[in-house]
């Protein structure tokens, strides 16, 4: 391949990827796998590496890195940005509704409703169709730019899929899904880290990271609400500006809708009491906004807020309970959790029994004591939590709730390790210990055995059938029948999962050690760089830390993992027993992966069975027809039907020698 062609083809790539990440991001409906994805992503990288000149600003290679900034700079709005009235009530919104009309002297007046996202409000700014600045409101006159880091969104375009020459600006809210809220506060609370308490804190976190690989791994999403500075673009209404914006590619919000009048708008609003709480993202109220653009226009806006415009805001959801008492469990790192067992309540949608404590600290400063009454509510519509306790309802004397000084399991002794806010035991046998390293050992993203979880493990420590995460490769279907509830079915699937786990990659088994602080990413990292287990168990704190992402503590708590004798023993064990503790040559490192070839025509320097193998061997594979998922048709001397099918299709073809070159490179 010459640099003419590879820029063709990187182009070629580069839709192919941006039309993949619009169906993943934006649409919610991907085509391709995960792995296909890489494949491509992997192409233009490679592409990119060995031309850099074929480098675009808009190239979705430029979302994952960027360098290491030292702040942020300082921009000025074009136009400025505005924040809403707020509406509590439907009162306030016919109060509202009635200066609408009588501004607009009476006319008919149509509202657009969409909900009021949660986050940070974002400007995008565009030129030419490619996206040059990204930055944050600030105090509306003038915000930071945080370009690199709002490259990272994929949800967010690096350049339109609509011609719009010049000057394009538009504004939307950043965001963090609830789930991925709820996974970062727990990988924070497994660190020791403080929590946030709420997702768009979480957010406004995420978008100012210096490091815009930490944005990356954020998992933040965009929707957009609005035209900023956007000249000759000819839309009437609001509602045309939304589809317009969807039409560019953006992320609009689905569950916009528009009514005639305010008594609609107001009885719609009923519908969203419940809704909200269904929606995978957080939301605080309702936008309504005076659809027709003209007439917003004539409204204009006062020192702080459009007209034309008022957010209706949800109260939050809260609800007075009673603390029955104070649960303290012990995990698998031995950090003990305390846990407040409250008189059940429902708040935001569904019922509430338990509200995590974290730990003594946060006790103390609320001062929660068994039987007092409190105020609950859910950090990101989902964790519940003690908002305050109501010290007025507290009439017997009750006793400040102090966290034992033995562990609630073994009995052996907690330490406090200096600088660490939790409580630990210590023992490395303790049993509940030794029963949440299991379930961890066995859970979905380590080693995912299916059948096995909680109620099966607590039955297998009870009979003494295993004592460490060996023994369950050593289980027999007599064992298995042994227990309550299990059948020869389901005995015979629960071993034929146990048995596949063994062929795991690596970074499952190493994730599903448990060791402090190694997370699914430090494993995955740890895999990549060493490859077999007893490779990284051989390594010091030096190696490890130089390993780019990787730490001081995670690295002094590999190392410390592995000078354990009873760690070397159950590791040893793992391996006699089949467990694979070696990176196999991953389906996912190879160059083809996800490609499909055609073959046609005689080809000269090598065999149709030959050809086949190479592209095998690299992980591509060989299919007999032409359609428009085929990657690449490969012609050799009188081709027949194929070809002309992959020229109609737009398929890229290949001469056998530029098949050969692919090949070379690949094999590289
Ligand atoms: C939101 C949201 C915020 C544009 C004109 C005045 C305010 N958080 O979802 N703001 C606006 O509108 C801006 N719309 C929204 N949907």
């Amino acid at each position: 391949m010459d640099i003419t062609e590879a820029r063709v083809r990187a182009e070629e790539v580069r839709e192919q990827i941006d039309y993949h990440n619009h169906r993943y991001h934006v649409l919610d409906d991907p085509e391709i796998s995960d792995a296909e994805f890489d494949a491509l992503m992997r192409e233009l990288v490679a592409l990119e590496h060995k031309w850099p000149e074929l480098r675009t600003a808009d190239s979705p290679t430029q979302r994952v890195g960027g360098a290491l900034r030292e702040g942020f700079v300082t921009v000025r709005h074009r136009l400025p940005m505005i924040s809403l009235a707020n509406a509590f009530d439907a009162q306030e919104l016919r109060g509202f509704d009635r200066r609408v009309q009588s501004a607009l002297a009476g006319e008919k007046v149509a509202y657009v409703m969409e909900p009021k996202i949660d986050g940070l409000a974002i400007s995008l700014i565009y030129e030419d169709g490619v996206l040059v600045q990204g930055a944050t409101r600030g105090d509306g006159e003038t915000g930071e730019d945080i370009t690199p880091n709002l490259r990272t969104v994929g949800s967010i375009p690096l350049r339109l899929r609509r011609d719009i020459p010049g000057i394009f600006e538009v504004r939307g809210e950043v965001y963090m899904p609830k789930d991925s809220f709820a996974r970062l506060n727990e990988r924070r609370e497994e660190a020791g880290l403080p929590l946030f308490a709420n997702p768009r804190n979480a957010a406004a976190g995420a978008v100012r990271q210096l490091d815009p690989a930490i944005t990356a791994r954020r998992n933040l999403a965009m929707f957009t609400y609005a035209l900023g500075f956007a000249e000759n673009l000819k839309v009437k209404t609001h509602y045309e500006a939304l589809e317009l914006l969807s039409e560019a590619g953006f992320k609009t919000n689905e569950h916009t809708r528009v009514f005639w009048g305010i008594e609609p708008v107001i009885e719609h609003l009923v519908a969203w009491q419940d809704k909200r709480f269904d929606l995978p993202y957080m939301i605080d109220g309702i936008v309504i906004k005076v659809n027709y653009l003209e007439q917003q226009e004539r409204l204009g806006a006062t020192m702080k807020s459009p007209r034309w415009a008022i957010a209706f805001k949800f109260t939050p959801e809260q609800a007075e309970t009673t603390v029955e008492g104070i649960l303290v469990t012990v995990g698998r790192t031995g950090v003990l959790t305390p846990t407040a067992v409250l008189a059940p309540v429902l708040v935001a949608g569904t019922t509430v029994s338990r509200a995590g404590l974290h730990n003594e600290d946060i006790i103390r400063e609320k001062d929660v004591r068994i039987g007092d009454r409190v105020i609950v509510h859910k950090a990101g519509d989902i964790i519940p939590e003690i908002v305050r306790v109501l010290p007025e309802f507290r009439n017997d004397p009750t006793e400040v709730f102090s966290m034992p000084r033995t562990c609630p399991s073994c009995g052996s002794e907690v330490l406090r390790p200096e600088g660490e806010v939790a409580l630990r035991c210590m023992n490395m046998a303790c049993p509940a210990r030794l029963r949440e390293s299991l379930i961890h050992f066995v859970s979905r993203g380590a080693m995912d055995i299916v059948g096995v979880g909680p109620s099966l493990i607590d039955q297998l420590l009870a009979r003494d059938l295993v004592r460490d995460a060996a023994d369950l490769y050593l289980l027999s279907e007599g064992d298995l029948l042994s227990l309550e509830r299990i059948g020869p079915k389901s005995a015979q699937n629960t071993l034929e999962a146990i048995r596949k786990s063994k062929d795991n990659p690596l970074y499952r088994l190493i994730f599903g050690l448990g060791i402090r602080h190694v997370g699914e990413r430090a494993a995955k990292l740890l895999a990549g760089h060493f490859g077999s287990l007893d490779r990284m168990a051989c390594a010091g704190t030096e190696e490890l830390s130089a390993i780019p992402e990787i730490g001081p503590a995670i690295a002094g708590s590999v190392h410390d993992f592995f000078a354990r004798d009873e760690n070397r023993k159950v590791i040893e064990r793992l391996k006699n027993a089949g467990v694979q503790s070696e990176e196999q040559s991953a389906e996912t490192e190879k160059p083809l992966n996800g490609k499909t070839f055609v073959l046609t025509g005689g080809l000269e320097s090598l065999t149709r069975p030959e050809a086949t193998e190479l592209i095998e061997r690299l992980g591509g594979r060989v299919v007999s027809s032409v359609s428009k998922n085929t990657d690449y048709v490969v012609i050799g001397k009188d081709p027949g039907s194929k070809y002309q099918k992959a020229v109609k299709l737009g398929v890229t073809i290949f001469q056998e020698a530029d098949f050969k070159d692919l090949i070379e490179s690949a094999l590289r």
